[in-house]
């Protein structure tokens, strides 16, 4: 079922070795010209836009924009018992990893008398955006919200667009997930329209007023993606999401019907999902197809799954060691990342690149999606290589205060002016000699 790479005896270069496993492609900047009027209608004409462009993509016009606080305790007291058990537990799990995550204030005596301190400081105001449509994930608000409240921003919005089948509401698990973590500001706005009305602000037709917001994280689809693109500067964005990726790294210790399973888990999100087996073993390699062909049929999802197995952006590896294998995944740099070999732990403790990693044959991605504790919102697409994905961090910046005493400057002053001459920047200079001289000129 899995495309296959045979590169035993010989591991190409990383930047080959990408070209080899090619990502989906998600064009971006193909749709801008269709998001910009969109982004202009909103932020020229606020709700009464956003109501227009529900009408016409979400085929419903909510009477107003902003959910009513009773629709939300609604939601929760209507909510599956089981489910309100499961997201309990998922959200006191992430609480507790994403309070470790908090960073200190720290201070650094440079000389005597001059001190450096980074303050970390919460953004102020976020706006969520949990997505509507074939992708309705509780779990996801869960993994957006817990960050932002552990880094302590002081106002939160969550955005998601309105169903036409929940009478012009977003969908109750959403509604439910926000009101059992305590997020009471919700708006019923899906896609580019969101991410508009949260960067410009609005007022309901009851009056409500929505105020703007600094940052906007949250996955959606590629409308509001590029809306993301077109304002971030007026607002701060996460790192763009695309297709949901899984790669394993797996020897002949690993049991193919689990690494059968994992590579289903993750391809039943999209038919763009990539699901990357890489090995040691051939025999490894063909009872996992053995198994995938039995899975796949089986599945609820049969067609998305299959599609995305076979894709180009899915695939097998083989390699002669697990140091080439280890060659690979850090290549790829995947979302997710299993290691299912003997000495997992060692094996993992080795990878540079990957958005989370996955250890040991107890630890499939989906108790990462869930209840492990960690965040599901990872960098997609290679960002892995350069970017983390969603923490306490993400919502904190780190702001420098600088501290010196006259005496602290006076001892530094000649090395600013040195600097300031080399740079051709004088003034620079005399700013400081200014203060040490008495003059205030
Ligand atoms: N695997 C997805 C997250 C998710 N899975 C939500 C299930 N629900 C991207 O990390
Ligand atoms: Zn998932």
């Amino acid at each position: 079922m899995l495309n296959r790479t045979d590169l035993r005896g010989r591991v190409p270069s990383p930047a080959q070795l990408r070209a080899l496993l090619p990502r989906a492609e998600m064009d971006v900047d193909a749709v801008l010209h269709q998001v910009r009027p969109v982004v202009d209608a909103v932020r020229e004409r606020g709700v009464e836009a956003v109501l227009e462009y529900a009408e016409r993509f979400d085929r419903v016009r909510p009477e107003r924009v902003r959910v009513p606080a009773a629709e939300l305790a609604k939601a929760l007291d209507e909510l599956d018992p089981a489910v309100r058990e499961a997201l309990e537990e998922s959200i006191t799990r992430a609480r507790a990893v994403h309070a470790d995550q908090r960073r200190q204030d720290v201070t650094t005596e440079v000389v005597e008398g001059g001190t450096v301190t980074e303050r970390w400081v919460p953004v102020r105001r976020v706006g969520l955006y949990a997505p509507g449509g074939l992708a309705v994930y509780p779990s996801s608000v869960v993994m957006n919200v817990v960050p932002a409240q552990t880094a302590g921003v002081e106002s939160l919005v969550l955005c998601s667009p309105p169903q036409a089948d929940f009478g012009g509401l977003p969908h109750p698990t959403i509604l439910a997930a926000a009101a059992l973590l305590g997020v009471e500001e919700v708006w019923a706005v899906g896609g580019a329209q969101a991410v508009a009305l949260l960067a410009y602000g609005g007022t309901d037709t009851d009056g409500a007023e929505l105020e703007p917001v600094d940052l906007v994280t949250g996955p959606g689809n590629i409308y509001l993606t590029a809306a993301k693109r077109m304002l971030r500067g007026l607002i701060g964005i996460d790192s763009e999401a695309g297709p949901t990726e899984i790669a394993i790294l797996a020897d002949d210790t690993a049991d193919p019907a689990h690494v059968a399973a994992d590579l289903v888990s993750q391809a039943e999100h999209d038919t763009l999902a990539a699901s990357v087996l890489v090995t040691t073993s051939e025999r490894l390699a063909d009872e996992v197809d053995e198994h995938l062909t039995k899975r796949v049929a089986a599945t609820k999802h049969s067609q998305r799954v299959e599609e995305a197995l076979r894709g180009a952006q899915s695939g097998t590896v083989l390699v002669s060691t697990l140091d080439d294998g280890l060659t690979v995944v850090d290549a790829y740099a995947a979302e997710h990342l299993e290691i299912q070999t003997a000495n997992a732990r060692e094996v993992a403790a080795r990878v540079r690149n990957a958005g989370a990693v996955f250890v040991g044959p107890y630890a499939p991605v989906s108790l990462g999606d869930y209840c492990a504790g960690s965040n599901h919102v990872l960098p997609t697409g290679g960002f892995a290589r350069h970017s983390s994905g969603l923490s306490v961090q993400s919502f904190l910046r780190g702001i420098h205060v600088v501290d010196y005493s006259e005496q602290a400057l006076r001892e530094v002053a000649d090395k600013v002016v040195a600097l300031a001459t080399a740079e051709d920047l004088p003034a620079h200079g005399e700013a400081v000699t200014a203060r040490l001289r008495g003059d205030d000129a």
